[in-house]
């Protein structure tokens, strides 16, 4: 009826399933979204993008502008997993992560990389001290030594000269650490951690220590920590209930979160988010895991990850209600899986997660 037309909120999503086991995972994210808009005054409509290696081949493309621009036009966009079957020489080594996954990324100022990691009760876990393990890493998405600048000279001889330049803004960095203080105001325990290696790298470290104090003394309420790079991988191991919001830069930030992954329960279950807090453009929304070729087509990919990355992009487009019920389905079905003996396939466990969904 037209009444139920003026109160239903669509959301309009791009979906880019990628390569390899992405189409998998994303189908069972995509089911469990639908059924946990039922309840809510919301319904979501799907457009899909066939983006990746595969259609690299199929037609020489990575992102065109009009796709871009295309892009551009919708809510969020789910994205599952791109790359090359490894010893497939047809395509150029890391052509589809730069020229794909990272100018989505830089073209919709994805400055914030949310990588949340919990360690749910019943997942086997290396821990030294399990503890309490429930932190955000918020990684710096746009900036650092992935922004390309840099270059080789005298290539390919034994004097061959490679820089990467780590780049910083003042910009760049205040707005990541806004956000950081920000989600931990949100959050009951209150605390930033900024990892760097400001002993060593003392001209981007100052800047990221010194935008932090700054930032800090407009949250009073927040306690501020600092710790360097290499003992944050030993903290992570040995006493990760030290962290609850982590803020760091993208080259830290990349390498941090696959250790959080590892010890929280394996990248099946890290979801993340490509974040653009201004909402000048979409944000992007993917699990954490590459493509697996190996195991494509195969439905023995854990769709988890998907499905929780599902879950932090209704929360950001303001359907917060659908994503904590989405987290608490995801939950339940995680502690059930101590008990079970058998190997569920992909789709199984979309179906008992979306079946979950209260
Ligand atoms: N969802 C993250 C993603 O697709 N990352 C790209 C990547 O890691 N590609 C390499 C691969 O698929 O193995």
């Amino acid at each position: 009826s037209n009444f139920e037309d003026m109160t239903t909120r669509t959301i309009d999503l791009a979906v880019i399933p990628g390569d390899g086991i992405g189409p998998e995972v994303i189908a069972e994210a995509m089911k469990v979204m639908k059924r946990a808009l039922q309840d809510e005054q919301a319904q979501v409509t799907f457009t899909e993008y066939p983006l990746g290696a595969q259609h690299w081949l199929e037609t020489g493309e990575t992102l065109t502008d009009e796709t871009l621009a295309s892009l551009r036009g919708h809510d969020a966009i789910l994205f599952g997993a791109v790359g090359a079957a490894p010893g497939d020489t047809r395509i150029p080594s890391g052509l589809i992560e730069r020229e794909l996954l990272l100018k989505l990324r830089f073209s919709l100022d994805h400055y914030v990389n949310l990588r949340p990691s919990k360690l749910y009760e019943g997942v086997p876990s290396p821990l030294a001290a399990p503890g309490d393990v429930d932190f955000v890493v918020v990684r710096e998405g746009t900036e650092g030594p992935y922004v390309g600048n840099g270059g080789a000279v005298r290539s390919g001889t034994d004097h061959e000269i490679a820089t990467e330049v780590s780049v910083n803004t003042a910009y760049g960095v205040q707005r990541v650490v806004r956000d950081a203080f920000e989600r931990a105001s949100r959050r009951p325990r209150k605390k930033v951690t900024l990892v760097h290696k400001h002993n060593v790298l003392v001209h981007a470290g100052h800047l990221w220590k010194r935008t932090v104090e700054a930032v800090a003394a407009d949250y009073p309420g927040i306690e501020l920590d600092y710790m360097h790079v290499d003992a944050a991988t030993i903290f992570m191991v040995t006493d990760p209930s030290r962290f609850d919001v982590i803020v760091t830069d993208n080259l830290f930030g990349d390498i941090l979160t696959d250790l959080a992954g590892a010890v929280t329960g394996g990248i099946g279950l890290a979801a993340s988010g490509n974040i653009n807090m201004d909402r000048t453009a979409p944000s992007m929304f993917e699990p954490v895991h590459g493509s697996a070729p190996d195991i494509a087509g195969q439905q023995k990919a854990d769709p988890t990850a998907a499905i929780l990355s599902a879950a932090l992009l209704l929360d950001h487009v303001g359907l917060p209600e659908a994503a904590r019920r989405i987290e608490e389905a995801v939950e339940k079905d995680i502690t059930s899986r101590a008990e079970m003996s058998d190997v569920r396939a992909t789709a199984e466990v979309g179906d008992a997660i979306a079946a979950l969904v209260a």
